[in-house]
């Protein structure tokens, strides 16, 4: 690792495989939610119009997975809320993951850019609401009284992720790119090493299990289980503080 400036901020991305060892699934290992259900079924809005009780049915499944008191933050969550606290340069998250372990660990700079299953939004005002239950086509929006119209606050193949403006402003500016636990397979998320490349401030480093397919993108590479090289990763980064 280079010695990176502490007073240049660090901007992390992670997605699925940093809440693995938490026991939430990946969606493209071999035994990930992509081999068990189709994304044209569950994960596009064209599904929802289609089949909305098949794709709440997959929500409320996985919002009850991760409300399983087993589910808890690892210590990859931990090391980055850590990171959070004690780098002088400051440390937004971006993550792909619509699981709230970030937050529970401690994190608070936080951007959900595919959105958060502990939210449901009205497809009719665009009310966006706390939610721990089950949702349903029967259930009426508390704001706006319509019925029909709730969703998950998730973000389907062909949908726009959420604070783009404001991820690409950190990526400029970012003294570090951090990329942990995604498979480098869903845009926008996988060309962000790229946007670091090109304002050409920031050192990148992909931590993951097994090399992402944008892996050659990156200055540095690190694999094994985000448990062990997260950690690992932010003890070296704040030693130099
Ligand atoms: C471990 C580990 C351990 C395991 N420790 N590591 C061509 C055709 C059609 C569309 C497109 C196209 N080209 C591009 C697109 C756009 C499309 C896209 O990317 N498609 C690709 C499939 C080609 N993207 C979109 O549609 C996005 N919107 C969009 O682009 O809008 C237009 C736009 C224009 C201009 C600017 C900006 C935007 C929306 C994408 C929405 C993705 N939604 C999902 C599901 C919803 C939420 C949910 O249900 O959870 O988001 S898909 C799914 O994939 C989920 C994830 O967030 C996302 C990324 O997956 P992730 O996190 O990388 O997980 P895995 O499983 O792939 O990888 C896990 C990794 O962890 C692996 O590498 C393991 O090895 C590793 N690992 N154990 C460390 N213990």
């Amino acid at each position: 690792m280079p010695v990176i400036d502490p007073s240049n901020p660090i901007v992390v991305l992670t997605g699925a495989g940093i809440s693995k060892e938490s026991g939430l699934e990946t969606f493209r290992d071999a035994d990930g939610i992509w081999s068990k259900v189709r994304i044209e079924d569950v994960a596009t809005p064209e599904a929802f119009v289609r089949d909305p009780a098949r794709v709440h049915a997959f929500y409320n499944a996985r919002r009850q997975g991760l409300l399983n008191a087993n589910v808890q933050p690892n210590p990859a969550h931990v090391a980055l809320a850590r990171l959070e606290r004690d780098w002088p340069g400051g440390v937004l998250i971006v993550t792909q993951n619509i699981d709230d372990l970030h937050e529970r660990a401690g994190s608070a700079n936080l951007i959900h850019m595919h959105g958060e299953l502990l939210k449901s939004r009205c497809e009719e005002c665009g009310d966006i609401t706390e939610c721990r239950h089950d949702l349903s086509i029967a259930l009426k929006c508390l704001s706006c009284g319509r019925d029909g119209g709730l969703r998950p606050h998730v973000v389907w193949f062909g949908e726009m992720p959420l604070s783009m403006d404001e991820i690409e402003q950190a990526l400029a500016r970012a003294g570090l790119f951090m990329s942990i636990g995604t498979s480098g397979n869903v845009y926008p998320a996988a060309g962000f090493v790229e946007v670091v490349r090109h304002y050409g401030r920031g050192h990148s480093v992909e931590l993951n299990l097994e090399p992402s397919v944008g892996a050659t993108s990156f200055a540095e590479t690190r694999y094994g289980p985000a448990g062990d090289v997260v950690p690992a990763y932010v003890d070296e980064l704040l030693s130099a503080v």
